[in-house]
């Protein structure tokens, strides 16, 4: 069987677009290929956390896995920090990366800014990504389009250290979908929807309530022309209600342009909404079944064992190669 790994940081407000563009995926593969599914908290670091809050979105994200479907029957699911390997693993790929390719990386640009006191941790979070990947000689990595400049990094580094060394690493692919592989954000479409952004109505969360759902929809940005069209360059906000409306009702663009052609805005917008809550209502509740058992707890301490052990397997070969311990 072909082998999956992916992860989502524990970072809070699990949205719209983490779900569209990288966690629906994860329900799909899980028949056919070995799946591990992460959560990958040693990376949510990387920016001013609180602890005890922090504690609690690990819980919540694999809630969240349980709640979109993922069946642990099928997938391994843990936790990134309770497997030692990953970050033992990041540093040996560090010493086999260079900073010119890191500096490069527009998600380390961005979050930086270009600011001397920006932490290392940010800088170096595509090794520890290449590291979660190559640990579980993955062959799939499903993802966001943001993700793919660090997928293409972990497969020159998968390559480098196999040349260097002699065949250790599987090379991965990225899978991003066909529709939704970047929601923007509802109130700015010049950014991605995104955990971070300060503004809640910038995002429709996962566990949102379906009064806050109407609210974050009605209040969304459109433009001044007044149809309903899909023209990115021209009515990115538009273009994303289209796109995010088509993704949920298995509909191509050009299908929701026909249905809404004579609708006004808000017509259009109060359907959208209904189509959210269709979606997230029975996520929104399966999740609060979840959230506080024991099962999950269990879950997550049997799925940190698995990969401990499959971890342990390739952490032996790529010491060995490298010549480390006697
Ligand atoms: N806006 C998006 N559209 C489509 N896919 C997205 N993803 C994130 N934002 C969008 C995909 O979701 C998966 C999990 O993301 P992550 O938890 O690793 O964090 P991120 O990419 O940094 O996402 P956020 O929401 O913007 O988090 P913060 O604000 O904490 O940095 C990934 O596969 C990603 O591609």
């Amino acid at each position: 069987m072909k082998k999956v790994f992916s992860g989502v940081q524990p970072t809070g407000n699990i949205h719209l677009g983490n779900y569209l563009g990288a966690m629906r995926q994860f329900t799909e593969l899980q028949d056919e290929y070995d799946t591990m599914y992460c959560i990958v908290d040693l990376h949510s670091i990387t920016v001013e956390q609180d602890p005890a809050e922090l504690k609690e979105h690990i819980l919540d994200v694999a809630a969240l896995y349980l709640a979109i479907g993922v069946d642990p029957k099928k997938a391994t699911i843990f936790v990134q920090s309770n497997v030692p390997a990953h970050s033992e693993l990041a540093w040996l790929l560090m010493c086999n990366s260079y900073t010119g390719e890191l500096s490069r990386m527009t998600q380390y640009k961005e979050k930086s800014k270009g600011n001397e006191s920006s932490i290392v941790g940010l800088f170096t979070y595509p090794v520890l990504m290449a590291a979660d990947i190559l640990l579980y000689d993955t062959d799939v990595v499903p993802v966001g389009e943001d993700q793919r400049q660090h997928l293409e990094l972990t497969r020159d580094i998968a390559r480098r250290f196999n040349t260097k060394y002699g065949e250790t690493f599987t090379v991965p692919e990225a899978r991003t979908l066909k529709t939704a592989t970047r929601i923007m954000s509802l109130d700015d479409p010049g950014k991605k929807m995104s955990k971070s952004n300060e503004s809640e109505y910038s995002r429709i969360a996962l566990l949102d309530d379906e009064k806050k759902i109407n609210k974050t929809i009605a209040k969304a940005q459109t433009d001044s022309e007044g149809h309903i069209r899909y023209d990115e360059k021209n009515k990115p906000a538009v273009s994303n209600l289209i796109n995010i409306y088509a993704t949920i009702t298995c509909k191509t663009k050009e299908e929701v342009e026909n249905l809404y052609k004579d609708s006004r805005y808000s017509d259009f917008k109060k359907d959208l909404a209904t189509e959210i809550e269709r979606l997230i209502k029975p996520i929104r509740e399966r999740f609060s079944e979840v959230r506080g058992s024991k099962e999950l707890v269990d879950i997550l301490k049997e799925g940190d064992m698995k990969a401990k052990d499959r971890a342990e397997i390739m952490m032996k070969k790529v010491k060995d190669k490298i010549g480390l311990g006697y």
